[in-house]
């Protein structure tokens, strides 16, 4: 911990070279993994997470509840998605865990999208040791379920669920040989203590995440968290470079928040070690840049979409 706050403190340029230091000992340089976001079940969800459009205790917020999409049709959204250029595909749901009698439908999915040669990655909220199981024999590859935040500022925004509650479902996911997604939402009022917190945590896991999301928050009206306080835009950049220091073989996901961000905010994002973006003009529920925005940015900073691992 102490050593993950020290990389908060130093001068931003220092941060910077050691991270694009580290970033080139472990990954290609200038290259950014394409994924795809799709929501398969959006709204409704018995969480109460303060940041989150789709928690029924959030009804000012206005995301209708749905019901899990048919397998055709997250098909037929993946299929668009790998002709954009995408090579990862990840379908969430706002749940609070699945219910047995969904495993069917989802591990119909993640075949039918694994034959597509895309990379798999669904999160689900918490799962059962079966469901991981279940879930790796189909061929899914990731598994994202983010620690979001430091342990003490945890509390501060969900209610639900507890912090173990989150630890123990990635360990399931690790037991069942599944890769681990994990990793959370900065610019939620935390100090920069929790941010490092936060990082510390997710470099503890054993092993480490093979891929960690970093989150912008985005503000949405009829939440908890509508006005957390601005979050300065180089602290965000720092929080990417710390992760990428502190899980250095992680595949840094400049995740929700790049639609409010400058191009110049997310270069430093890339040189700060993120190597992967959400391309696709939608998240699960808030807009994403447009995919022609995001592929004319990589190409004007020489960045090339990274190769699919089929
Ligand atoms: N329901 C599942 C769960 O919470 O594990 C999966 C879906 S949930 C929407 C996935 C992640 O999206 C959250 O852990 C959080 O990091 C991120 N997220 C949700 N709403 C967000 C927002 N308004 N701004 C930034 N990130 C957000
Ligand atoms: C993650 O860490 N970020 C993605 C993905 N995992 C599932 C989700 C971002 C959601 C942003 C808010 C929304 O669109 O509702
Ligand atoms: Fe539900 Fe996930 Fe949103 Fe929390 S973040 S309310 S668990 S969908």
């Amino acid at each position: 911990m102490a050593t993950v706050e020290a990389l908060f403190e130093l001068p931003f340029l220092d941060l910077l070279y050691r991270a694009q230091g580290v970033h080139r000992a472990h990954h290609p340089a200038n290259e950014v993994q394409l994924s795809s976001l799709l929501s398969i079940k959006t709204g409704g969800c018995p969480e109460d997470c303060g940041y989150c459009s789709q928690s029924s205790h959030h009804k000012e917020a206005g995301v209708a509840a749905g019901k899990l999409m048919a397998p055709a049709a997250v098909l037929e959204a993946a299929q668009a998605a790998r002709a954009q250029g995408a090579t990862r595909f990840c379908m969430g749901a706002a749940w609070r865990n699945p219910k047995d009698r969904d495993m069917d439908t989802l591990t119909a999915m993640v075949r039918d999208v694994r034959a597509l040669g895309l990379e798999t990655c669904m999160t689900l909220g918490m799962l059962e040791e079966q469901q991981a199981r279940s879930l790796k024999q189909a061929g899914l590859d990731f598994y994202n379920h983010n620690l979001d935040t430091a342990p003490d500022f945890y509390g501060h925004v969900i209610s639900t669920r507890s912090y173990q509650d989150r630890l123990d479902t990635i360990r399931k996911v690790q037991q069942a040989g599944l890769n681990v997604c994990s990793g959370g939402i900065v610019g939620m009022g935390e100090t920069r203590r929790q941010r490092a917190g936060l990082i510390a945590q997710l470099a503890a896991l054993t092993p480490q995440p093979e891929s960690v999301p970093i989150n912008h928050l985005v503000p949405i009206k009829g939440t908890p968290l509508e006005d957390a306080p601005a979050l300065d835009e180089f602290e965000f950049v720092r929080t990417v470079a710390v992760a990428r220091i502190a899980v250095p073989g992680a595949v840094i996901r400049l995740s929700a928040g790049r639609e409010s961000m400058s191009d110049a905010t997310q270069a430093l994002c890339f040189a700060a070690g993120a190597n992967s973006i959400f391309l696709g003009s939608k998240l699960l529920t808030t807009p994403n840049a447009p995919v022609s925005a995001d592929l004319e940015l990589l190409a004007r900073l020489g960045i090339r979409p990274a190769a699919g691992k089929p």
